[in-house]
């Protein structure tokens, strides 16, 4: 009997002490020692579509020769007639001085007039009214020019079509839209988000019968089949929307919540959603609609940094919409208040100011070197994203200082997670001192709550005004108090 229980202690309790006294020793099965995810966690698409953040939408269409913003679908295709040849690598370079890193074309709106030669329709350039118009091919052109000048694109492909007469029949699925994703997908395999709005029909002109057509989304347009198809062909594209993989901020007016799960609905999202559905922002830069308006004016530069603070400093992306004019070009109004967004994100977010990378950084717990890998603090400022912090298991606080030889003055810190461990912070302070002895805490009112992807807190508290004199510092102390598990952190970028 002795023996008996002898044996069983020894079998049963070395590895209970073990796993006591050390619980992130490496293990055979972990030789890295890596953080265990929290679910859920983003698809390696949308990890990469995540690192777009910042990029164009383009509204262009019969809409911009019509001035209307939802055309009905009877406009004649001869109304098209753009008075240059529409340039997309204009577009693209435009944006690309603002610091955009891609850019979503519309190609076909709720009107149905589709921008190439397609296929599906006779609704589309080839009757339109002039030269320029018939030798249209945005698709064509707009991935030509986003390979040129090395910027990732896609396209918004409207599901609700008010000009065709199938609208609402199975005919329409298949025969047009189905075939309309598939002939946009020949330009370019390499889309990396396709844009489909929520629009589920409503009154048109659906081939002269006139009426209400009105569809349930998921099951009229087979959503998990168009999505399935569309990776087949495409394996790194995010399906917006109705897609559910990438979702509505819930504004168009560019922003996102303080508080922004990559989970759930809305501006805030939700921690406890099982799907990774991160959030998009689409706004526009100029005061009218979504298509080019006569007489319309481009939002400050200004102000469109504080929307991206409010955005892509909030764990969202940022789809910026820039509508070309009857040219089919972007106004030159347009065009200098982008290039002036771009010199000041240079200046204030712009990686030559970073200057974290000349700090002494510490943290006060760190994870278990792995075999080959640490998880170190100075991983937060070596500029490789692939390394990170990390606390051992079963902690879910940890505090990071940096420190200068020489007091800065500065103005935002940017922080990051490795997201494809889940997202898990909950909440955070950001302290400077003069001195290590006295600490103030920065960020004003600002919720330090979610980071995920990418969070930029101002650290004078004011996202319209959040660049000012700086404070000054010789010391920052980031504090994480609350993680669904233990915190991991990326990056920090101080400015
Ligand atoms: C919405 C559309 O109805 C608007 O016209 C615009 O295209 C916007 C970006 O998406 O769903």
């Amino acid at each position: 009997m002795k023996f008996k229980i002898l044996f069983a202690t020894l079998l049963v309790a070395p590895s209970v002490a073990f796993a006591q006294l050390s619980p992130n020793v490496q293990t055979l099965d972990n030789p890295e020692n890596e953080p265990l995810p929290v679910h859920p966690v983003p698809s390696e698409r949308q990890l990469l579509w995540n690192e777009t953040e910042f990029y164009a939408f383009f509204h262009y269409g019969m809409n911009t020769y019509t001035g209307l913003e939802w055309g009905n679908g009877d406009e004649a295709e001869t109304r098209f007639a753009p008075t240059q040849a529409p340039d997309p690598e204009q577009w693209l370079t435009a944006v690309k001085a603002a610091g955009m890193k891609g850019g979503i074309a519309v190609i076909k709106h709720h009107d149905g007039f589709c921008l190439w030669p397609t296929e599906s329709t006779t609704h589309n350039v080839t009757i339109s009214g002039n030269e320029f118009g018939r030798n249209t091919n945005i698709p064509r052109d707009f991935a030509a020019a986003a390979r040129k000048l090395d910027m990732k694109y896609g396209f918004y492909i409207s599901p609700w079509d008010r000009n065709s007469a199938h609208y609402g029949k199975d005919t329409y699925v298949t025969d047009v839209f189905l075939r309309q994703c598939a002939e946009a997908s020949t330009y370019g395999s390499d889309q990396f988000e396709m844009w489909f709005d929520g629009a589920r029909g409503g009154t048109g002109y659906y081939g002269g019968e006139g009426g209400s057509r009105d569809i349930d989304a998921d099951i009229y347009y087979d959503i998990p089949n168009l999505r399935d198809s569309i990776h087949k062909v495409m394996p790194n594209c995010v399906m917006w929307g109705v897609g559910e993989e990438a979702r509505w901020i819930g504004n168009e007016a560019g922003w996102a919540g303080e508080t922004n799960w990559a989970m759930g609905t809305g501006t805030s999202g939700n921690m406890n959603e099982w799907k990774w559905k991160p959030g998009e922002s689409d706004a526009k830069a100029t005061s009218a609609g979504w298509f080019w308006h006569e007489g319309e004016s481009m939002k400050s530069a200004e102000r469109l940094f504080q929307m991206y603070l409010e955005t892509v400093g909030r764990n969202a992306t940022l789809i910026l919409n820039c509508p070309p004019d009857k040219r089919g070009l972007l106004p030159d109004a347009t065009v200098n208040e982008l290039q002036k967004l771009g010199t000041m994100l240079e200046a204030r977010l712009g990686e030559a100011q970073n200057k974290a990378p000349q700090a002494t950084v510490t943290a006060d717990i760190t994870r278990q070197a792995g075999a080959t890998r640490n998880y170190e603090a100075a991983n937060l400022t070596d500029g490789n994203k692939e390394t990170y912090w990390a606390a051992p298991d079963g902690q879910i606080s940890g505090t990071i200082t940096l420190t200068w030889d020489e007091a800065q003055i500065i103005r935002y810190v940017m922080l990051q997670e490795p997201i494809k461990y889940g997202q898990r912070v909950k909440a955070f302070t950001i302290e400077t001192s003069t001195d290590g002895e006295t600490w103030t805490k920065r960020g004003g009112n600002i919720q330090t709550t979610t980071i995920g992807y990418k969070r930029i807190i101002p650290l004078n508290g004011s996202t319209t005004n959040s660049y000012g004199a700086g404070c000054k510092a010789k010391m920052v102390r980031i504090t994480i108090s609350d993680s669904r598990a233990c915190p991991l952190l990326s990056n920090i970028s101080i400015f």
